[in-house]
């Protein structure tokens, strides 16, 4: 078991620190005033006060965007004394952000945060956005690295690909067989990495009982979602497992399963958060899931923003900027930053979580 996917008990305690931490708001105890301080021969550089900072997820009303942002990103905001706000589309398709980047722009946003549902889709939005002064700081699903200042992400591809394969093939057992993956949006950028990043390891000898049959698109809609999980049973009868790495798609495909002739027999495992996935890690209908801590996520791209919209990176190699609470981060190639690894949940740690 590679170290990264583990779930140790060390990191279950980091994780629950930093949860219980944000949940009391003791993180918002830090001084702002040394918040974003460059690391070395910088001076005395902080985040600016009074910066606007928009979150814009794939969607509102997802948990999973409700924990990046109104749990994470708001804190981070409010340590650096900015003015934070979310705002999105309900629905996850691809286009349906450009208005809202335009309407962000034309408030004086120094910083949008976006989770983009198409690489290129809303490029031309935020390069407007930008000529009009904003940072734009991409996480959870990137755009392409020409459209964004920085992208912060959650986990590496290779990384969140290995943990669900690996996953989903100890939880279908030595026999193997046929797989699908329920995915969310089909234009989405980090899904698609991930997708293409599990066909890697699929083809790798070890995996080589199972057989992914099937890639179905439940576009981050629980009711696509639940039917899509339905279709993939009823067109292929021998389905042994199925791997959904979206939060809504796992969820909704678990309550498909639990209430089903294939509960325990048809194994799922996915990227999804502990209160949607509790009561199918106690019903048996899943083992295990992945995922990392969504408000770490959205509490590191708010201080990225703000060290950008500072002055004290513009998103090269090698630069470096403190975020509060989770300490010092360096951009790697791309202007990617990276948040950690993902985390395995399991019915013996899950009640140690609640978000
Ligand atoms: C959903 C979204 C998001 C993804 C998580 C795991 O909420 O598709 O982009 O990162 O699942």
């Amino acid at each position: 078991m590679s170290a990264r996917i583990r779930g140790g008990r060390a990191v279950a305690l980091a994780l629950l620190t930093a949860l219980t931490l944000a949940a009391a708001g003791c993180a918002g105890e830090e001084p702002a005033t040394t918040a974003g301080q460059p690391a070395a021969g910088g001076g005395a550089k902080t985040i600016k006060e009074g910066l606007k900072i928009a979150f814009l997820p794939k969607q509102v009303n997802n948990p999973y965007f409700d924990a990046s942002d109104n749990k994470g990103g708001k804190v981070a905001v409010e340590e650096v004394k900015g003015v934070y706000s979310q705002t999105g589309p309900s629905e996850a398709s691809p286009s349906a952000q450009v208005s809202y980047i335009n309407t962000l722009s034309q408030q004086g946003a120094d910083v949008i945060v976006v989770s983009a549902n198409d690489k290129d889709a809303i490029c031309g939005a935020l390069q407007e956005a930008r000529t009009a002064g904003a940072k734009v700081v991409t996480y959870d699903s990137d755009t392409n690295p020409s459209c964004r200042d920085v992208f912060i992400n959650q986990a590496s591809a290779e990384g969140i690909a290995a943990s669900q394969v690996k996953l989903i093939s100890e939880a279908v057992g030595p026999d193997g067989g046929e797989i699908a993956i329920l995915s969310a949006t089909a234009n989405a950028t980090n899904q698609n990495a991930w997708i293409a990043m599990m066909k890697t390891e699929l083809a790798k000898p070890e995996h080589g009982r199972l057989k992914l049959v099937a890639t179905v698109y439940g576009d981050d809609d629980d009711q696509k979602s639940f039917q899509e999980a339905q279709g993939l049973l009823a067109k292929h009868p021998n389905l042994k497992g199925i791997i959904s790495p979206t939060t809504v798609g796992v969820a909704a495909a678990a309550r498909y399963l639990s209430g089903s002739e294939y509960k325990g027999k048809v194994q799922l495992t996915g990227l999804g958060t502990p209160n949607q996935m509790r009561a199918y890690v106690k019903d048996g209908t899943v083992k295990s899931f992945a995922l990392w801590n969504p408000s770490d996520l959205g509490y590191l791209a708010a201080y990225a923003g703000g060290a950008l919209a500072s002055g004290l990176i513009t998103g090269k190699e090698g630069e470096k900027f403190t975020a509060g609470r989770l300490g010092e981060y360096t951009v790697g190639k791309d202007g990617v930053v990276l948040l950690g690894d993902p985390f395995v949940f399991t019915k013996d740690n899950i009640d140690e979580f609640d978000f």
